[in-house]
């Protein structure tokens, strides 16, 4: 049996890494330099590292692990579908148990007509495969012009070059290019966009670009709108209340399919099932993945709703990757959903976490450094800033302070990541009130010592 060793030195751990592993989103050279920090175990919402430090999980994984750490029943499913049936395909006429168990259980938790599921392995191949569906179902309807989809910037659908071009990150396009009719509207960023409109007239006017981009493109154009229902990647920007609502009204109006990305607003994180419950939105098609095996196993999918799974089932659909409805993965998400539905641990988050969360992200508004709290279920962002009256940016290139603060996070063992200047916390469900009040210890202290090394070097001000 291949042995994967914990015990080598750290160094020699992070100088192999260094040398041969090329990790995501990451300066590699500069990484490899300082050393990538070695994780070892978890449990719960603990992780260890390879110096024994254990360090409190403020983010899930990368949004996913929401049933928490180190539970044994998906290790066991896991090993016992490995033994039954490791692998086959569901492509030639043929399917297998798992992958309907899963089937029927999506189809039973997605609020509305959501009954079909397509599968994929994550949520940027998930994205991938609803640009085929969206433009496949209208070509199916004999309207193939209407082959545009309307996104946001500051969106994030994936890495693929599709799913990426599909997405808002300026960077992400500089390094990979587009792909034809994707059109960006303004997310709906109140803090750092909404200038001198209060929030509700500002939700209203970013809504309405959707309508104006439809009206500028031609309705005989635009196939689709993808949203998430709250930017993750993009910060956890929480659009004002007016927003979704008028993005509902428009997609109706204009008969344009509409996407939910809940690739990690789904399976609890906002305190229902999925996000579009908690805005009131009702999709056509959402992208899961994340949470729905917990990050155990890679698994996404596509459900899609009765019309448009009848569209597309109109002709051959010319799509599938290898591993959709992965026998392994399907049991071990099958397994998760069994936890949390079981455990009731969504309900726990709406009724009993999620508040009291909120009520200890809400009061970091006394900080100095802190000028906006934005939180939803147990996703949640605060915008550094060094005047809050103003709303205004440092003078620093964008990132600095943020950066500033996450790495006094890190070495102070509480996992808080920064986007821009804004930090943002996503931690796994199962949180307990105790973990909390541990985590906000962890949190205020790194923002204090972030606040005097800012004070420190000069950085406290404003952009001109
Ligand atoms: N949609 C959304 C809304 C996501 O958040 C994807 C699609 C792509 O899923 P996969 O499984 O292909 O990664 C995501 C992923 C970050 C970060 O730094 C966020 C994601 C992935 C990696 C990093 O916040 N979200």
């Amino acid at each position: 049996m291949v042995t994967i060793t914990n015990h080598m030195p750290t160094a020699e751990l992070q100088a192999l890494d260094a040398a041969h592993h090329v990790h995501p989103f990451s300066a590699n050279t500069e990484l490899g330099r300082e050393g990538a920090r070695v994780i070892t175990r978890a449990k719960g919402v603990w992780l260890t590292d390879s110096e024994g430090e254990e360090i409190l999980d403020g983010m899930a994984g990368l949004w996913c692990v929401n049933i928490g750490y180190g539970r044994d029943e998906l290790a066991e499913v896991a090993a016992r579908q490995m033994r039954e049936l490791p692998y086959y395909n569901t492509f030639f006429k043929t399917t297998h148990v798992p992958v309907i168990a899963l089937a029927q259980k999506l189809a039973e938790l997605a609020p509305g007509d959501l009954n079909h599921v397509f599968f994929s392995s994550g949520g940027s191949d998930a994205n991938d495969t609803n640009i085929r569906l969206v433009r496949t179902y209208w070509q199916n309807k004999g309207q193939s012009d209407k082959n545009i989809i309307i996104s946001r910037k500051n969106a994030y659908h994936g890495s693929s070059v599709a799913s990426s071009a599909l997405g808002g990150m300026a960077g992400m396009h500089a390094q990979s290019g587009m792909i034809p009719n994707i059109h960006h509207i303004n997310q709906p960023n109140w803090w750092a966009e909404g200038g001198d409109m209060a929030p509700a007239e500002f939700g209203l006017a970013r809504a309405r670009e959707l309508e104006e981009a439809i009206l500028e493109l031609g309705q005989d154009r635009v196939a689709a709108f993808i949203a998430e229902p709250v930017q993750g990647a993009g910060g956890v920007i929480v659009a004002p209340d007016t927003y979704w609502p008028e993005i509902q009204r428009i997609c109706d109006k204009y008969g344009i399919l509409l996407i939910a990305d809940e690739v990690i607003c789904g399976f609890g994180r906002t305190g229902n099932w999925f996000g579009c419950e908690t805005l009131g939105i009702r999709p056509h098609i959402m992208t899961v993945a994340k949470g729905m095996s917990s990050g155990y196993v890679p698994i996404g999918a596509s459900i899609i709703c009765d019309e448009v799974a009848e569209v597309i089932g109109m002709d051959e659909f010319n799509h599938g990757y290898t591993y959709s409805g992965h026998p392994v993965a399907a049991a071990v998400a099958l397994e998760n959903l069994r936890i949390l539905e079981e455990e009731k641990i969504v309900d726990r988050v709406r009724d009993v976490t999620a508040p009291y969360l909120k009520q200890k992200w809400e009061a970091l508004l006394d900080h100095p450094l802190v000028g906006e709290a934005k939180i939803v279920g147990m996703m949640g962002s605060i915008a550094l800033t060094p005047n809050k009256e103003s709303r205004a940016k440092f003078a620093s290139e964008p990132g600095t302070i943020g950066y500033i603060c996450r790495e006094r996070c890190f070495k102070n063992n509480v996992i808080m990541r920064h986007v821009g200047d804004r930090m943002i916390i996503s931690p796994p469900l199962v949180i307990t009130p105790d973990e909390i009040d541990e985590m906000f210890v962890r949190i205020r202290k790194s923002l204090d010592e972030a606040h005097a090394e800012i004070n420190e070097r000069g950085l406290l001000k404003s952009a001109a």
